[in-house]
């Protein structure tokens, strides 16, 4: 038996896959849908698109009950996806029938297999209504969403417990506003915490309206929380290590988690020019709602050394703080561009149970993309993935170090269940359990999704 093999984790621990509708439904315009900026933007500008656009998904609105199915085949006992507010609500305040009774029978099916849903309510997927609006930029928006969040209480609050408001936050406000990835792709610093601290007033208007709809459920978020790593002990590194973590780490977590924003962020702000005018009763409703229980989406750390030039200037882009640094013993996934590195997994269930009240929290999304999966089918048609048990096992193992030092972790979540449409690198890189035949549909269980239902099967013996 392998050190590995000896791991015990808890009997009702949550062990799923996660995935998104706009990543997986498919039928982008039919059946009601209104759109939403990733429709929007493949038809205003394809090119920026790794050839396939939102429209070309797994079509999980149609093949979701064979999908439940497969997860109750390889053990699941727990699955997060998100609901797609321009289907639900394609006009911001009218029902879509469809979407409900399709969205209703999906959770139902989950609920029938065994299967426990974690919904989420907004999965980088703004309505392009609301985009026309101003987006996350446009204060009216922190009203919309707790509309939206109250709605889907009342249609789905009796078959889904588990609710959270956000997958990474902080990827819609700089992939918008700094990095130029997500629509409307600009590079405007002021723009950004608008964004964020709009996001930050959503997540809290909306717990609020889902508690008053039903005190059965339990509302969180899901954070990317990047440990920060600095290069050297140097005042300078250290410094711009400080200014990471609150940008990239605290930003969100303090606020969402505790009901307050981190001083030093405040400050920090303050000397850029960059702080907003908020009023008390906003901030009242941040310190009053905050999240139940956390899920962490964990891929690669983040290094970082002090910028080069004057520091001293004020800061207008997040690189004028913190400048990346690139390990010498790092090792990565050559697919993606990202570093491996599964001692982050004990690092942040160090960060949640020390500085974060050991709130509860789960591993909400963990994986690994690879292309090019097909040069790995056996006779079969099975992709022989070792690489992706290996990083699982390396993960967990990291994890259960963690929980055995007393973080209140409580579940892992696999990115994803079935190959799926990623933002701007279409299906380029492959996560799933299952592989995916993208002209039939038809999915095959890789040797990881084999495994790793075995290993479950173990786990709740
Ligand atoms: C996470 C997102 C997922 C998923 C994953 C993999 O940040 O929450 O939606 O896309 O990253 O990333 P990518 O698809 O860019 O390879």
């Amino acid at each position: 038996m392998t050190k590995f093999d000896s791991l015990k984790f808890p009997k009702d621990f949550w062990w799923g896959a996660a995935a998104s509708a706009p990543q997986t439904e498919g039928e982008s315009l039919a059946y009601g849908k209104a759109p939403n900026t990733w429709d929007k933007w493949f038809e205003m500008a394809p090119e920026v698109f790794s050839e396939i656009g939102p429209g070309r998904t797994s079509n999980v609105y149609n093949l979701y009950r064979e999908d439940v199915q497969r997860m109750q085949d390889i053990n699941l006992n727990s699955y997060r996806t998100s609901i797609s507010w321009s289907r639900l609500l394609p006009d911001g305040e009218t029902l879509n029938q469809e979407a409900v009774a399709y969205y209703r029978d999906y959770f139902q099916t989950m609920r029938d297999k065994g299967i426990e849903p974690i919904i989420n309510l907004f999965h980088f997927d703004m309505p392009w209504w609301m985009m026309e609006l101003g987006g996350w930029i446009n204060p009216i928006i922190t009203d919309k969403f707790a509309f939206y969040a109250r709605t889907c209480v009342e249609q789905f609050g009796d078959l889904v417990k588990y609710w959270v408001t956000f997958n990474e936050p902080i990827v819609h406000v700089e992939c918008s506003y700094i990095y130029e990835f997500h629509y409307p792709a600009i590079r405007d610093f002021k723009k950004a915490i608008e964004s964020g601290y709009y996001t930050i007033l959503a997540h809290s208007k909306a717990i609020k309206a889902m508690k008053e709809v039903s005190s059965d459920i339990k509302v969180g978020t899901i954070l990317n929380l990047t440990p920060i790593y600095s290069k050297s002990d140097s005042k300078e590194d250290l410094q711009a290590a400080r200014y990471a973590q609150l940008l990239n780490v605290d930003s969100f977590l303090e606020p969402m988690v505790k009901g307050t924003f981190p001083k030093d962020l405040v400050l920090l702000l303050e000397e850029n020019d960059l702080l907003l005018n908020v009023n008390e009763d906003d901030l009242t409703i941040i310190r009053e709602n905050t999240a139940e229980f956390l899920g962490v989406n964990y891929y690669q750390p983040k290094r970082v050394q002090a910028p080069e030039g004057d520091v001293n200037r004020p800061a207008l882009m997040p690189e004028d703080l913190y400048a990346p640094y690139i390990w010498k013993e790092r090792r990565i996934n050559p697919y993606r561009g990202w570093e491996i590195y599964p001692e982050a997994l004990y690092d942040i269930s160090k960060l949640v149970q020390n500085e974060y009240g050991n709130i509860p929290w789960f591993v909400s999304e963990n994986g690994i993309g690879v292309a090019d999966e097909a040069r790995f089918q056996d006779e079969n048609g099975m992709i022989q993935d070792d690489y992706r048990i290996e990083f699982i096992q390396e993960h967990l193992t990291m994890l259960h170090k963690g929980m055995e030092e007393g973080s209140n972790c409580f579940g892992y979540h696999l990115w994803t269940f079935v190959d799926c449409w990623s933002w701007l690198n279409g299906y380029n890189n492959r996560y799933g359990l299952y592989s995916i035949d993208l002209k039939t549909q038809k999915r095959t269980l890789k040797k990881s999704g084999q495994w790793f239902s075995e290993f479950i099967q173990k786990q709740s013996q």
